[in-house]
């Protein structure tokens, strides 16, 4: 009986000192706010509350000390959550866990204070709740609830403001395909992770220092990804750019001159057989992916020459197999594939290989292989297609020999209407039909009978007039 009134005793006194706590002395925080603090004796704290609207990532940074610092987070009930702490100024303390949907109070105290009696810092807490994001920043994105879904293929260039500061970009695939994602033009060294929508880590890689590159390329199941980018390894730097960017599979917005989005078997750019292709690797992670497709068994030959930088070439069949490679190793070479291959679709995957002093290289592709001609190159420069020695016109189906005299009539609804007499031998044009008639045009018409002899040219006729139309 003592024992359970003494636990009892200890709630109570727990619950009012943390209720006061909250309630009389902290101020709310808003999602990715930053916020400045002081603290002015040993003894005081400063408390803050947030409420999220589901269950997710916190991200809580403490930085811009001038003493060291204690950072508790506590839930609504006054259980401590987790905590960090630093012990003396230009520290940083760091909160990221996953905690479910509910109110939490975040609790700054001083700590190892030598000398000093008064301290301020900079708080900054990221959960999930609704955002005012910057639009060149893409700020607050400091967890997976908060991240920027970024477009396939597109560029996106920020800055991590500092050493603690988390980028989170989301994507969703609309199939299971390849991802290809790089990180560069970046001011200091970052990590970068790849996460599934359970938070599962899929992948990695990183980078130590200024300048450096990181490349995380693998096949994904459909669903949606995300990408976190920490800095790394910074010294005597506070601040860095970088530049990011997801090729997934998704609709993209090729670019017409650059072929870009193209890094993956997903967003290979087809091209044609017999055609030259002049692009550019615009960085050394830059990869560049064509589809071919053939008709038929037969020789499949790609050269890739014109280079201001070595390269590497692959061909790939419709399950990713490599098939074949070449490569060399500085501007002005030249790579082969020639095979004999069966009837299929395959991709070639150009990569900057050995790249030292250049930041970015052009090249030229062309490619044979077994595929129907452009039926439209045939007519080039061809101005009329003729047929029996008259012109065939576009939008002619055909055309009508009088046999004997007959009725041209005008069609009113169902009233034929006669116009006047069409003379045995003459000729004319078609251009539509209805049932037991055809037309000449105007809405004149004849009864297809026989008085008529009516003919229809080849199919390749009308598909050369379409070709020499549509140019
Ligand atoms: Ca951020
Ligand atoms: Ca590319």
């Amino acid at each position: 009986m003592k024992r359970i009134l003494s636990t009892g005793f200890f709630v109570f006194i727990f619950a009012f000192f943390f209720g006061q706590l909250t309630f009389a002395q902290s101020s709310g925080i808003s999602s990715g706010v930053p916020v400045k603090g002081t603290l002015s004796s040993e003894e005081a704290e400063n408390t803050y509350y947030f409420s999220t609207d589901k269950d997710g990532e916190v991200y809580i940074t403490l930085d811009e000390s001038t003493g060291g610092f204690y950072l508790y987070l506590y839930n609504e009930n006054g259980n401590r959550v987790t905590s960090d702490y630093f012990s003396s100024r230009g520290g940083k303390a760091v909160i990221d866990k996953k905690i479910q949907k509910g109110s939490y109070y975040i609790v700054v105290k001083p700590y190892n204070w030598n000398g000093i009696s008064s301290a301020s810092y900079k708080l900054k807490a990221t959960y999930s709740s609704n955002i005012n994001r910057d639009a060149s920043s893409f700020e607050p994105n400091d967890t997976v609830e908060t991240s920027l879904p970024v477009k396939s293929g597109e560029i996106y260039q920020s800055t991590s403001e500092s050493n603690i500061d988390q980028d989170v970009y989301q994507f969703t695939t609309n199939k299971d395909g390849e991802v290809y994602i790089t990180l560069d033009e970046a001011g200091g060294g970052y990590y970068m992770y790849l996460y599934d929508e359970n938070g599962n880590r899929e992948s990695s890689d990183y980078f130590s220092y200024s300048g450096g590159k990181s490349v995380i390329n693998k096949k994904v199941q459909q669903g949606t990804y995300y990408v976190k980018i920490m800095p790394y390894n910074w010294n005597g730097i506070t601040s860095a750019k970088y530049r990011f960017k997801a090729t997934y599979p998704g609709s993209i917005n090729r670019n017409s001159s650059s072929f870009e989005p193209n890094e993956t078997f997903e967003t290979a750019m087809p091209i044609n057989s017999g055609q030259s292709y002049s692009s550019s690797s615009y960085s050394s992670i830059d990869q560049d992916t064509y589809q071919i497709t053939t008709n038929r068994d037969g020789n499949v030959r790609i050269a890739l020459d014109n280079a201001k930088g070595g390269f590497y070439m692959y061909l790939y069949d419709a399950n990713g197999t490599r098939v074949s490679s070449d490569y060399f190793s500085s501007a002005g070479g030249t790579s082969v594939i020639d095979r004999d291959l069966k009837k299929g679709t395959y991709y070639v995957k150009i990569y900057p290989y050995n790249w030292n002093g250049i930041t970015s290289a052009s090249y030229r592709l062309h490619a044979t292989f077994p595929a129907p001609a452009n039926a439209c190159d045939r007519y080039k420069g061809v101005s009329k297609i003729w047929w029996d020695g008259i012109e065939l016109k576009p939008g002619q189906i055909g055309r009508l020999i009088v046999k004997k005299d007959t009725t041209l009539f005008k069609l009113n609804g169902e009233q034929k209407s006669p116009s006047r007499t069409l003379k045995a031998g003459e000729f004319y044009r078609i251009y539509a039909f209805k049932p037991g008639m055809l037309s000449v045009g105007g809405g004149y018409y004849v009864d297809r009978d026989a008085k008529v002899t009516y003919e229809t040219p080849s199919k390749a006729k009308l598909e050369a007039v379409r070709c020499i139309q549509n140019r």
